[in-house]
């Protein structure tokens, strides 16, 4: 494709005047395109900030855009407890005590705080099966995306806990194979020091990238250091016998040095432990009601493949198959069923209901945290097979579930729950970008898209160059600005991305994909601790992700 360079002299008053008359007609011609075609869902009741979508993104970006501000820190509001309960009193009574106070706890947030609040989780029944995990869990194991560990880290949640509840907590910082070593180790220096009786562990279910550019930091599943971390935490707690860890850890470093050797001699991949139950021998295929690829709107992404320069990362999450099986082994503790046939008004509200079992033999965990964190990939890392439901879209696991840890050490019992979100004051549009919103629920996702636009030039993650956007005309005028509006519309064109109808560059589905890109880290945002590009301990390289 040929693109001139100022062919024809022009001035530049003329310039600008044609520029502003190509983006308004270009406006007016993208609203009525969107209206008209049916294609774009873009019918949800989400209302998010106004960005100016024509607005020019700040080049170059602030070195510390990144970098976590007090606002963040302080953003998160109060969660909704359980009120006191009593084992004689009537589970209608209870019912309707809760769902008093659950409402006037939601009419307080909203106002109290507005619009300045983000989306939360406003059904009860969440909030309620995130009681029951934590009441019937021993050890909490609070998920976290390492990207931006702080806004999934809900501070009342880790009070609550260890407070009221006084159980030990876990915060596990997963995903790490898409930050650094060195952002790695800056946020558990920041935990460390801000939460000092938290027991930290660090996880990552996906397998190195191997040759993969921008992913050279990828390191192999480390279950080891968070086995290590519930070993000693489960000898705190005096419940049941810990040497089932010392099984656990023969039985995956048995697997683990045969798959090291089928690797050299075949190419599996080193790490994700697959196939523990075989290597105990217990086989379970029947169990397993049927595989099916996602097809959720997830079309987006996977008809597309994506750019490998810089912080974008290749696109693996296309091949991800979804498991959906019911856990026939869960001890009696409580629900037996696969997420599908249990609804959540199934769930009973009443602990006197669906006692826990007080066994103490019985180690209980469980996952908590925000939707999308990887709680239910790490639960089948640690089984060592696809047990439980995973899915690139926030919202996959709809109810709790209970699965031993093995079909031999059945006195630990892992607790999958559905992530929430906490009420805070981060932005929507952070909200998007962190995972914990379906970017197909989103009404204007180029607002987001001039979110991310502030925090990391999107433009060059993805390729893209303004000439793209001035094919027709002559030239590119001298004092072009990349806006959010001209990233999704080079981005569409460059992906051949058009209205069916009119035939303008579709930027919904452009914004949309570079949205999803965000999401499951093919474009890498990856948050910092405070102070982490000031203090002087840190060298430049840092800079980078
Ligand atoms: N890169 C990377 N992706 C991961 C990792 N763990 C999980 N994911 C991806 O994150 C997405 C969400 O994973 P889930 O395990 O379903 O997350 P969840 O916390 O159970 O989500 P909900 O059920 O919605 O609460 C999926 O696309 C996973 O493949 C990880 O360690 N690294
Ligand atoms: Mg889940």
């Amino acid at each position: 494709m040929d693109f001139y360079y100022r062919a024809v002299p022009f001035s530049h008053a003329k310039k600008k005047a044609q520029l502003k008359e190509r983006n308004s007609r270009k406006r007016l011609e993208r609203d009525a395109a969107l209206q008209d075609d049916e294609e774009n869902p873009h019918d949800t009741d989400v209302d998010f900030m106004n960005l100016p979508l024509h607005q020019p993104l700040p080049r170059p970006i602030p070195p510390n855009a990144l970098e976590i501000d007090n606002e963040l820190l302080r953003g998160f509001i109060d969660m909704p407890k359980r009120p006191p309960w009593k084992f004689d009193e009537p589970t209608e009574e209870l019912d309707e005590r809760e769902r008093r106070y659950f409402e006037e706890w939601v009419a307080k947030i909203d106002s109290e705080h507005g619009d300045k609040v983000g989306y939360f989780e406003r059904d009860l029944e969440t909030w309620r099966q995130l009681w029951r995990v934590l009441e019937m869990s021993n050890i909490v194991l609070l998920v976290v995306d390492i990207r931006n560990p702080v806004f999934h880290f809900p501070p009342s949640l880790y009070h609550h806990v260890m407070e009221d509840l006084e159980k030990p907590l876990i915060l596990v910082l997963n995903k790490i194979d898409l930050v650094t070593p060195e952002t790695l180790a800056a946020w558990v220096d920041y935990f460390r020091t801000t939460y000092p009786a938290l027991v930290i562990s660090t996880f990552s279910s996906d397998p190195p990238m191997k040759g993969a550019k921008g992913r050279k930091n990828a390191r192999p599943p480390d279950i080891r250091g968070l086995v290590e971390a519930l070993k000693t935490v489960h000898a705190s707690t005096g419940r049941g016998d810990t040497s089932v860890w010392e099984e656990y850890v023969r039985l995956l470093t048995e697997h683990t040095t045969d798959t090291a050797r089928s690797d050299r001699n075949g190419g599996r991949t080193l790490g994700r432990f697959e196939g523990l139950e075989e290597a105990v021998g217990m086989v379970r295929r029947k169990h397993h009601k049927k595989i099916r690829r996602e097809e959720e709107d997830d079309d987006v992404l996977s008809e597309d493949s994506v750019e490998k320069d810089g912080q974008v990362a290749p696109d693996t999450e296309n091949t991800r198959e979804t498991v959906h099986q019911s856990d026939d082994d869960s001890h009696g503790v409580n629900t037996e069923a696969s997420e599908e046939e249990v609804a959540a008004s199934d769930y009973p509200a009443h602990p006197a209901n669906d006692l826990s079992d007080p066994n103490p033999a019985i180690l209980t965990i469980g996952l908590v945290g925000h939707p999308n964190v990887g709680k239910s990939s790490l639960i089948n890392a640690i089984l060592g097979t696809s047990r439980v439901s995973v899915s690139r879209t926030p919202g996959r696991t709809k109810h709790f579930q209970t699965l031993h840890l093995s079909p031999t050490l059945r006195s630990v019992v892992l607790c999958d729950s559905p992530g929430l979100v906490f009420p805070s004051f981060a932005p929507r549009e952070l909200q998007v970008l962190m995972g914990i919103y379906k970017v197909a629920q989103v009404a204007e996702p180029w607002n987001v898209v001039g979110y991310l636009g502030r925090l990391v030039e999107v433009e060059r993650l993805l390729g893209l160059r303004e000439e793209i956007l001035f094919e027709k005309d002559d030239c590119v005028p001298l004092d072009f600005k990349w806006t959010a509006s001209e990233v999704c519309e080079a981005f569409a064109i460059q992906r051949g991305y058009f209205t069916a109808r009119t035939g303008y560059p579709d930027i919904y589905r452009s914004a949309n994909l570079i949205l999803r890109m965000v999401t499951e880290g093919t474009i890498v945002v990856s948050f910092k601790p405070p102070g982490f590009y000031t203090d002087s301990q840190r060298n430049q390289s840092q800079r980078k992700h």
